[in-house]
């Protein structure tokens, strides 16, 4: 009998697998399909447990399917372009090219280690040309459907590295994160993407994602951020222009004491007075300078300041002042606001800050005129605070007495009927930039023509290939800019010298659509094979980290409605199902006063930690496993130290998945110590019987034939079928899965039937449900047993209901409510109230407690216990 030893026969099994083609996707259209995706990763050179977790649990869910007799395509891939790669050539010299596929060839090594049944022949890099070649491609689809565009709009420019910064580059202090310079805002022709145009069924065809956590369904709903309400037109005073608002509270159009534009606004050149204009100038270059972040601080106070000109209120005639603050964004509504100090917290604070009138057209229900409760009274001083409920109008001419409600309606009703207004629906989402001044993206297959404007790049020449050789020094804008002999090339349409777009994508794009090219991951002359992405699609089952629940399952939702609207797809929700996993934290030494974390290495007493530095007691608690915090453990040093199977076993026995799971290495050693022990078991049962003996054996005979502890045995095993099946399907519960698999190994260990048929259905049993788990030690103990296909390739096991139903029920004797014993009763007995009585009264225990005493009552509980109360 030779011991566990994890390290080679995980090697054998995976080289093995990857021979016979095990885990090639099947092309057998009578099966029912299994799309199971991981959201892949990007190659930053070496795993990290949260990948171990995320692909551990797609891997379980593709290979119980497969033996569950669906087609299982488990596709991996590498989200390869981007920022990291760039700045490693700026500070080390390698070339993006050569850092990014040393990474993903390091990165493939480790996840071929997990034994991961991913059909490699599907492999994608979104940085190479035959992949982003189509993402070119789709790019001209938006194009040509008109939602790609190009608009002027404000960047983060870092005026010392000359470069444009993405807002994670942007400090709190609104600093650049590499030159530390104050960033300022500019001016650039970007490109977008009109993300807008699909906010409606964004928002709306969440509803069907019934496989979705509630939560994320949420987060992209406030993401998108529909309000409903109306668009409001303030003529200005002394000139023939309207400023035009957007507002969700027409009902409070009465209370208007003011108008505000956000500084950038273009009207505020119109309505600023001469004697104003330095002022505003100065105060809106200021506000330009700031990020949206600090201009919306919730806690900061609103600042603003007076143009001098008015506005005219059209439906009370009135002239109001117009300002400019720093909380009106430009980029929402209309960039302008209608100011209702007495019902909006931000005008209420304002107004205060600069005397501002403040006036009340909405007052609590049952307190408004006509109320028979209590007769009005116009506050006779400002209310002192805003109120912001729905209520009844007061103030408001012939509105006054309707619900804010009714009140809403009939209000944008008078608007529309007099050309001052009209009933609007505002989302909060934007537009999606997507044009880079980066190297390592996907170029944007555009030539500026000066004849011709903004024209495709003819098919036949996708892809627009990254020349290789271009100087990234970090500054200056786009890199490819400074290729010429890239940059100048003939107008594809009119021949006239044009230049080459030089921006590159935004890589989220990359991401939002190679869900669809796995499917048909090598086709040479297509983006894919709507026959095969529309078989394969939608992914059954998504896994992947709450971090990316916004963006990129919006924009890959969005990427699905546009492909579909283009013809080329049959469907318009990617993701069936989404599972989003919790974090693995590692164990941390935190100093709580210094807030400074400390290495476990240099802790002296790990049960009495002390900063070595401080000689401040340290805390010990669990955190998202990062580099910063010491608390990281490296996926190969586990597995070096105790195989790929318990690796997987102890992550998918920790937490449920959704759930942070805490990094334990006792836990670790204590799954380990659970398959050397079904090491032990099977090959134990595997020398004592020939193997022809042990298949033929497996095959369990007659229930009505099976003894006592054949049928408990049998009982034990098909429990484990049925419950196991469960944890597979719904919420993944692979947690229990995994205790009923320690169950299961615990009966077969006490089985006082080790030679009957019952006891090798038993172990092959055991077999069969670990394999998803744990595929390698399941795969070299299924051969020990004499089989010479896979494990794999088996078929799941289906409960046989009738090894499920027990004989006999337990129950508990009880004297004046004390417990005394149990006893077996067989179930027609245990169920019948007056059988089981007699039954109890006869029992050995129940004669020895109540000899020589007198019952004075007794209390049945059928099928569970009999208490006799004696005096
Ligand atoms: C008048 C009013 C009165 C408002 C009232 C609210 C309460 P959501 O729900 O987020 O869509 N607003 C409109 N455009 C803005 C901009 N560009 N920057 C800052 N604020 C803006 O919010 C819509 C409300 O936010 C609008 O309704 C407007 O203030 C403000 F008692 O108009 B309201
Ligand atoms: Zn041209």
């Amino acid at each position: 009998e030779s011991r566990y030893n994890p390290a080679s026969i995980e090697k054998h099994w995976q080289q093995t697998w990857a021979e016979q083609g095990l885990d090639l996707t099947p092309d057998d259209r009578s099966k029912p399909k299994f799309y199971a995706l991981s959201m892949f990763p990007y190659p930053s050179g070496s795993l990290h447990m949260g990948h171990v977790r995320n692909y551990t649990i797609t891997d379980v869910l593709a290979r119980v399917r497969r033996m569950q007799g669906y087609r299982v395509l488990h596709p991996m891939g590498w989200d390869a372009f981007g920022l990291p790669a760039e700045n490693a050539a700026i500070d080390r010299g390698v070339h993006p090219v050569k850092w990014t596929y040393q990474n993903i060839d390091q990165m493939r090594t480790e996840l071929k280690r997990l034994g991961l049944s991913y059909d490699w022949s599907r492999e994608v890099a979104t940085c190479s040309p035959d992949y982003y070649k189509w993402t070119q491609w789709i790019f001209l689809q938006f194009f040509e459907a008109g939602l790609a565009y190009q608009k002027e709009s404000a960047v983060n420019w870092d005026p010392i590295d000359q470069t444009v910064l993405a807002n994670e580059q942007v400090d709190s202090e609104g600093k650049s994160w590499r030159s530390g310079a104050k960033v300022e805002r500019k001016l650039l022709r970007q490109w977008f993407f009109k993300i807008t145009d699909y906010a409606e069924q964004l928002l709306n065809d969440l509803e069907t994602l019934t496989g979705w956590p509630e939560r994320v369904k949420l987060m992209q709903a406030n993401w998108i951020g529909k309000s409903t309400g109306a668009y409001l037109e303030f003529p200005i005073v002394d000139s023939d222009e309207k400023i035009g608002v957007f507002t969700t509270r027409p009902d409070t159009v009465y209370g208007v004491t003011y108008v505000v534009l956000a500084p950038e606004h273009p009207l505020t050149q119109v309505v600023t007075t001469s004697d104003r204009a330095t002022a505003v100038d100065a105060f809106a270059q200021e506000i330009a300078d700031q990020s949206e972040l600090e201009r919306t601080a919730e806690d900061k106070p609103k600042r603003g300041i007076p143009t001098g000109g008015k506005a005219i209120n059209p439906f009370t005639g009135e002239e109001i002042p117009i300002w400019i603050a720093d909380y009106v964004l430009y980029e929402y509504g209309t960039g302008a606001v209608m100011g209702v100090p007495a019902h909006d917290v931000r005008d209420f604070k304002f107004a205060k800050e600069q005397g501002l009138a403040i006036r009340a057209v909405v007052a609590p229900v049952g307190e408004a005129e006509g109320s028979h409760h209590t007769p009005y009274t116009p506050h006779p001083t400002p209310p002192a605070q805003a109120f912001t409920e729905p209520g009844v109008l007061i103030n408001s001419s012939t509105f006054d007495g309707l619900p804010s409600i009714e009140a809403k309606t009939a209000i944008v009703q008078y608007a529309e009927q007099n050309g001052f207004g009209k009933a609007r629906i505002q989302y909060r989402l934007r537009d999606w930039l997507i044009s880079r001044q980066r190297y390592w993206g996907a170029p944007i297959p555009i030539i500026h023509c000066p004849k011709c404007g903004p024209v495709a790049v003819p098919d036949a020449d996708l892809p627009v290939q990254l020349p290789e050789n271009v100087e990234l020094s970090g500054r200056g804008g786009s890199p490819l800019a400074t290729l010429e002999s890239w940059v100048n090339v003939a107008c594809p349409t009119c021949g006239t010298p044009a230049k080459r777009e030089t921006d590159t994508m935004d890589t989220f794009i990359d991401s939002s659509w190679y869900f669809l090219r796995y499917p048909d991951a090598t086709d040479a002359n297509q983006v894919f094979d709507p026959a095969k992405t529309n078989d394969w699609m939608p992914v059954d089952q998504y896994v992947g980290g709450i971090e990316h629940a916004i963006l990129h399952l919006l924009y890959s939702r969005f990427f699905t409605k546009v492909l579909r609207d283009r013809g080329l797809l049959n469907f318009g929700e990617p993701f069936q199902r989404l599972l989003t996993q919790g974090m693995v934290q590692g164990k941390t030494y935190k100093n709580p006063r210094t807030g400074k974390y400390v290495i476990s290495t240099q802790i002296t007493d790990l049960s009495n930690p002390i900063d070595p530095e401080t000689g401040d007691a340290l805390e010990l608690v669990y955190e998202k496993m990062s580099k910063s915090k010491y608390n990281g453990v490296a996926p190969g040093d586990v597995i070096g130290k105790y195989g790929a199977d318990t690796a997987r076993m102890f992550i998918l026995f920790k937490a449920p998945p959704e759930k942070d799971l805490e990094w334990d290495e006792a836990d670790v050693e204590g799954q380990s110590r659970f398959l050397n022990r079904v090491w032990r078991l099977v090959t134990e049962f595997g020398t004592q019987q020939t193997s022809t003996e042990k298949q033929a054996t497996a095959v369990s005979g007659q229930r009505s034939a099976l003894n006592k502890a054949e049928k408990e045995l049998r009982r034990a095993i098909h429990t484990a079928i049925a419950a196991i099946t469960d944890d597979l399907e719904g919420d993944y519960q692979f947690n229990t899965a995994v205790s009923e698999l320690m169950k299961l190994s615990n009966a077969l260990t006490d089985a006082a039937c080790k030679d009957s048929p019952v006891y090798a259905e038993g172990i092959q049993a055991l077999l069969l449900l670990l394999a998803p788990f744990a595929p390698h030690i399941a795969e070299e103990l299924w051969h020990g047993l004499g089989h010479t296909d896979s494990v794999h390739t088996q078929s799941w096991l289906t409960a046989d209901a009738t090894a499920l139903i027990a004989d006999e029920k337990t129950v508990v004797i009880q004297i004046n409510g004390k417990t005394r014993g149990a006893i077996e009763v067989p179930i027609a007995i245990a169920d019948d109230r007056v059988a089981l009585e007699q039954q109890i009264r006869e029992s050995d225990i129940a004669k020895r407690h109540l000899d020589g005493k007198t019952i004075k009552k007794v209390i049945v509980v059928p099928g569970k216990l009999v208490n006799f109360v004696v005096g």
